[in-house]
């Protein structure tokens, strides 16, 4: 008879689950151990929790299942919470195995014991369990499954105490059938479309499922036909684009121009995404977006099938037929002279390879990564869902062992790079193509922009240190040879286009540290304030043209 953990990795494998990242612990070795038994589970070692989180989350969002984490109690847990927040935020699907002491052993409060069901339901809300037998144990598991995919995909944690693993007597239970969520009910979809045909400015904002390719052609169908904008969430979970897709108008990370892009809408369609709020609430400004002359509809929620609502939208509106407006196919040219954040961007757009997958996580070094690669060949783009930095890497690591024949390209800020840096050693372990692009602008760039921007009166050299990466400077060549990552740096954009064609072509994992300066430094970070507070002053064709360039 199987013991728990032999039980429980058949019953993971049975239901599809075909990668586990770990970082186990002594709670953990009877899992370890039955893994040489399970041929159909890859298990991946990532050497910080946050990586072995963030590796999940990527994995999931590219190939539309879940993976398996393996974490160490509470404190390894802990360690992941920042990027399972992201997956939590980005509706990824998640399973979270965390091993606990056994049962027995937990009345003795031991150095490693700690509240883990506390710790996990911040990111698992809708399903944490401590597994109390190893008869139930497979049970519990597939449950933990069923509520990862929802709908909406979310993070499952289950608790496995060591004595539950270990004893004999495991059950496999077989996998579930997979749920199909429904698309809106009729009443809904007629009631949008007539206030699409009463008129008025009005967007679909697209979010979640909504960003995949089949949603995104019924909504640029809808758009148009009917003259309706377009609009994504500002941190899209997976958002397909490029050349011979439907161009999409991301709303903007700086509160100030989401504010202009929603100005004149009257009706906002949400679908599978939220009403856009302000990222941080700041002293006299707004934190919510939506105008208050704008009536906010939901055509799919979450739990809803995106895709499926937007075509019963185009089907009542007659628009099922109509032409979509379709990216065209065009590459910037070759950048040369001194390196910038922009040249980077430039550089990646010039030589995109096909069906690549890109983790952008460039924070102040990407504002120009959008309009750089809209043209170029289609994509998906994977954002920083939730917000918590040190998610790149990780995703990265994540996307690659989902789709081993695609390139992923990286795009880090030596800031968030420094977070999960662990993760260029699994990259290399596994042989993962990967293209880290790391932008060393020695600064958390942005958080001086928000410091000029929250309005402190005084702004003094310890304020300063805070956010500057200076002394002693980050070597990013050096940190990615000593975990086995080939790396070279460049100041030029010769260079670094020279380095980014040789990393496409080849295999294995490649870092470039890119040395630039700050996108958002000296005179543009002193006006920008200035700028953002005269926007809703100014005449809506300025104010959108000043959008445009400051965050296009
Ligand atoms: C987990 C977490 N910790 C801290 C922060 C606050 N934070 C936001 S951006 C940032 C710095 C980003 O620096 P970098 O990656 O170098 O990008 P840059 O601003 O230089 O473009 C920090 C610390 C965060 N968002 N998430
Ligand atoms: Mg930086």
């Amino acid at each position: 008879m199987p013991d728990g953990a032999q039980a429980l990795i058949k019953t993971l494998a049975d239901a599809g689950v075909d990668v586990c990242f770990t970082n186990p612990g002594t709670s953990e070795m009877h899992f370890v151990a039955a893994l040489d038994g399970e041929p159909r589970l890859r298990a991946v070692l990532c050497l910080f929790e946050g990586v072995a989180t963030g590796a999940a989350d990527g994995y999931a969002r590219m190939a539309g299942k879940p993976a398996a984490t393996l974490l160490h109690l509470g404190c390894g847990l802990g360690n992941g919470l920042a990027n399972l927040h992201n997956a939590r935020k980005g509706k990824v699907p998640v399973l979270n195995i965390v091993g606990d002491h056994a049962t027995y052993h937990v009345q003795y409060d031991a150095q490693l014991q700690s509240d883990i069901e506390t710790v996990a339901r911040n990111v698992s809300p809708g399903f944490v369990r401590t597994s109390k037998s190893t008869m139930a144990l497979s049970r519990d598991a597939m449950d933990a499954l069923v509520a990862t995919r929802g709908p909406p995909g979310q993070v499952a944690t289950l608790i496995l105490p060591a004595d539950v693993s270990w004893n004999e007597g495991g059950v496999p239970c077989p996998p579930p059938s997979l749920p199909t969520p429904p698309a809106a009910d009729d009443p809904a979809v007629r009631a949008i479309a007539n206030a699409i045909l009463a008129g008025g400015k009005t967007a679909l904002l697209l979010g979640g499922a909504a960003l995949r390719e089949r949603g995104l052609m019924a909504a640029a169908r809808i758009a148009a036909h009917s003259g309706i904008a377009l609009l994504a969430e500002t941190f899209p979970t997976r958002l397909e684009r490029g050349a011979g897709l439907p161009p999409v108008e991301r709303i903007a990370y700086l509160a100030e121009l989401a504010s202009v892009q929603l100005a004149e809408v009257r009706n906002l369609i949400l679908v599978d995404a939220k009403a856009p709020v302000s990222f941080f609430g700041y002293p006299g400004k707004k934190s919510y977006l939506v105008p208050d002359t704008c009536t906010v509809h939901t055509l799919a929620t979450p739990a809803q099938d995106a895709a499926a609502s937007l075509e019963k939208l185009a089907a009542i509106l007659g628009a099922a037929n109509a032409q979509p407006v379709l990216q065209p196919a065009q590459r910037p040219a070759r950048p040369r002279g001194r390196l910038t954040a922009a040249k980077v961007c430039k550089a990646v757009g010039h030589l995109l390879p096909e069906n690549a997958i890109v983790v952008d996580e460039a924070i102040t070094s990407g504002l120009m990564l959008g309009v750089m690669t809209a043209g170029a060949p289609r994509h998906d783009l994977l954002t920083l869902t939730g917000g918590a930095i040190g998610q790149g890497l990780p995703n990265a690591v994540g996307a690659a062992i989902a789709c081993p024949d695609r390139p992923v390209l990286a795009l880090i800020g030596d800031g968030s790079a420094m977070y999960t840096i662990q993760a260029l050693w699994t990259m290399a372990r596994e042989r993962l193509n990967v293209t880290a692009i790391i932008f060393n602008n020695a600064s958390y760039s942005v958080l001086n922009v928000e410091l000029e921007r929250v309005g402190a009166d005084t702004i003094g050299p310890k304020a300063r240190a805070q956010l500057d990466l200076r002394a002693p400077t980050l070597d990013f060549t050096h940190l990615a040879r000593g975990v086995g990552v080939h790396a070279v740096r460049a100041s030029r954009a010769g260079d670094f286009c020279k380095a980014l064609e040789n990393a496409l072509i080849a295999p294995g994992p490649h870092l470039i540290e890119a040395l630039v300066p700050e996108s958002l430094g000296g005179v543009k970070r002193r006006i920008l304030p200035w700028i953002l507070r005269a926007l809703p002053r100014l005449p809506p064709a300025v104010a959108q043209a000043l959008k445009r360039k400051i965050a296009p």
